[in-house]
């Protein structure tokens, strides 16, 4: 139930494209008293802050947007194929506008904390302007991958050039004329950062740890025949991106590795590495979950590095790879391979000479020192917990997030955390988040969530939260879906959380793909939310504690979902 005591109904923390769509579906839709609490000074979440060099979408274009209004759909138009960072971050703008969001977005205002009071059924949340706000609902629409991990190397606080994570990039952008650069990471990031650093630097050192797969994606300019196709077909773009298990416009292929004969599949091969772009992983249905088709897509990329890399040194080092393609986050670039062949450009393999410290003037390896101006960290983020566990949230019986999640997330759905009533989790863990293109995601919690807030209000329930035995059996379900691939079998992977110190190894994404996770949310809906205890105004308590009724979707074997992004 809303309440009138409170200073809002629900408080939406982040302003990105879940929390700009959560605004528009509890103020507009809902009438709710909805407020959005924003670090940035704009909208755009991780669009706002990421603009380092070379910051585009992998996804293409015309489906990396908000499909809940045709209006939105007909009246934007994207001019390539996929969107570099400044066109996403208009975007999200002239959605801001459109929708009138900006009047109901407190911007310049991080959230320090949040406390649950059990006996008004309130949440009070800690601002860093000093204020204090109270709510019934409070929504984290953090973000995936917004607490950025800057390693802990050695001596970075001596260093007398400049330094920048690339998710903390300055709105001006950075000079590098003249420089000398040092890039620390090759993953999605370093990998779209790097060919543009180098177009400008004097000089670029890339610090390799783990080599990565990489698929050239083939950008080009939209023109106006595709935007007319698109716009007369957007009920088959809807269509086909909330049926595809990772939310992409593209449908796997209906044939495995050893259906064809080798010259066949050395055909497919070529012609998905010149179309270019995440589909190349879609050629084959086994290739996220059979290690010997795998690894024939795995050879078919390292070679293609071997003939493109002409330095034999540096294409052992990049062609060096010691996990299946598409297991950790498989990138796409523009001619990241070929920014080797620069005399410009050199390359450091950290496996063979890690890094001992940073110094005053570079870095230095166990082999050598390198004397940098600048050193950029595209080190990647504590991811999908990370930016949650940041906001110091406590809730039932002071209970903290960071307590509750001391030996790995637990969750409901991926949407609540059982001692924590009326928060909800955006492309919260347990869920196909970054397994998807991101906004076909967050649509479906954005509107998974107003549909239970509007329950709520209809049966007079003061307060909602995942049952124990619900996130357990959850818990159960998102490890066989994650056991059903290659996905976890990549030690250093984020998805389980290895590239952070001290983090529990836990597979933290749900890769049962987004049709059958769809289902299963929906059928809790339509079954009056089992697997959640409620409160009624009348301090009535229900809950559901010997385990799940019968749900849709839990039950399909989990091999009939091929694989994840
Ligand atoms: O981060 P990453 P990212 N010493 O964690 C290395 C999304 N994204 O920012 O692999 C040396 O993938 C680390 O090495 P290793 C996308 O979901 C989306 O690139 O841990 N190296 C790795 O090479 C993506 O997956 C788009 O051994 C260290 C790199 O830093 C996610 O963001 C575009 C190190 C980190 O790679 C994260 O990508 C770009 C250390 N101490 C990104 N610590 C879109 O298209 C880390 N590394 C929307």
């Amino acid at each position: 139930m809303a309440r009138r005591d409170a200073d809002f109904d629900a408080l939406i923390v982040g302003a990105g494209f879940a929390g700009m769509y959560q605004l528009h579906a509890l103020r507009d839709r809902l009438g709710l008293r909805a407020q959005v609490i924003e670090a940035g000074s704009g909208v755009g979440g991780t669009w706002y802050w990421n603009r380092y060099p070379g910051a585009r979408c992998d996804t293409e274009s015309h489906a990396y947007c908000y499909y809940f209004s045709d209006a939105l759909l007909e009246e934007w138009e994207w001019s390539e194929r996929y969107p570099a960072q400044p066109e996403i971050l208009r975007y999200l703008n002239f959605a801001a506008d459109r929708l009138d969001l900006r009047r109901d977005i407190r911007f310049d205002t991080r959230v320090t904390g949040a406390r649950y009071d059990t006996e008004a059924n309130l949440w009070h949340v800690e601002t860093d302007t000093g204020e204090t706000l109270s709510t019934t609902w409070l929504i984290a629409a953090v973000g995936c991958l917004s607490a950025a991990n800057i390693p802990d190397i050695p001596g970075l606080e001596r260093f007398e050039g400049a330094w920048y994570h690339t998710s903390d990039w300055p709105e001006g952008g950075v000079d590098f004329t003249g420089k000398r650069v040092g890039q620390i990471g090759t993953g999605s990031t370093g990998i779209q950062t790097a060919p543009a650093i180098a177009e400008t630097a004097a000089h670029l050192t890339v610090f390799q740890r783990t080599a990565n797969y990489s698929v050239p994606a083939r950008n080009r300019p939209l023109d106006e025949d595709f935007t007319q196709a698109f716009r007369e077909n957007i009920p088959h773009y809807r269509d086909l991106l909330r049926s595809t298990p990772n939310g992409h416009p593209f449908r796997l292929a209906d044939r495995k590795v050893a259906d064809v004969t080798e010259e066949e599949r050395r055909k497919i091969y070529e012609e998905a590495w010149a179309k270019g772009g995440l589909q190349f992983r879609a050629v084959f249905k086994d290739l996220g979950v059979d290690r010997e088709a795998n690894a024939t897509a795995s050879d078919f990329i390292k070679a293609k590095i071997r003939e493109t890399v002409t330095d034999p040194r540096k294409a052992n080092i990049l062609a060096n790879i010691d996990h299946p393609y598409g297991a950790k986050r498989p990138p796409i670039d523009t001619h990241y391979f070929e920014t080797f062949n620069r005399a410009d450009v050199d390359l450091v393999d950290l496996r063979a000479t890690p890094i001992v410290e940073i110094t005053a003037t570079g870095i230095r390896t166990t082999e050598a020192t390198y004397d940098l101006d600048v050193i950029v960290f595209a080190t990647g983020f504590d991811a999908i917990t990370g930016p949650l566990l940041k906001l110091n949230i406590t809730g039932a019986g002071g209970l903290t997030l960071a307590e509750a999640w001391q030996a790995g997330p637990r969750s409901f759905l991926g949407l609540q955390v059982p001692g924590f009533p009326n928060l909800f989790t955006i492309t919260g863990p347990g869920s196909p988040s970054v397994l998807t293109n991101m906004p076909v995601a967050i649509e479906q919690h954005v509107e998974w969530i107003a549909g239970c807030i509007a329950w709520m209000r209809e049966n007079a329930i003061a307060a909602m939260e995942a049952d124990e035995d619900a996130a357990e059996a959850w818990g159960r379900h998102v490890n066989d879906a994650a056991n059903a691939t290659l996905l976890p079998t990549v030690p250093h992977s984020w998805y389980l959380g290895a590239n952070i110190p001290g983090k529990p190894r836990v597979f933290i994404p749900y890769a049962g793909g987004l049709p059958r996770y769809r289902a299963i949310c929906e059928d809790v809906a339509a079954q009056g939310y089992p697997g959640f205890r409620t409160k009624d105004t009348a301090g009535k308590t229900r809950a559901t504690s010997n385990g799940l009724p019968p749900i849709r979707g839990f039950t399909a074997p989990l091999e009939a979902e091929p694989q994840a992004v």
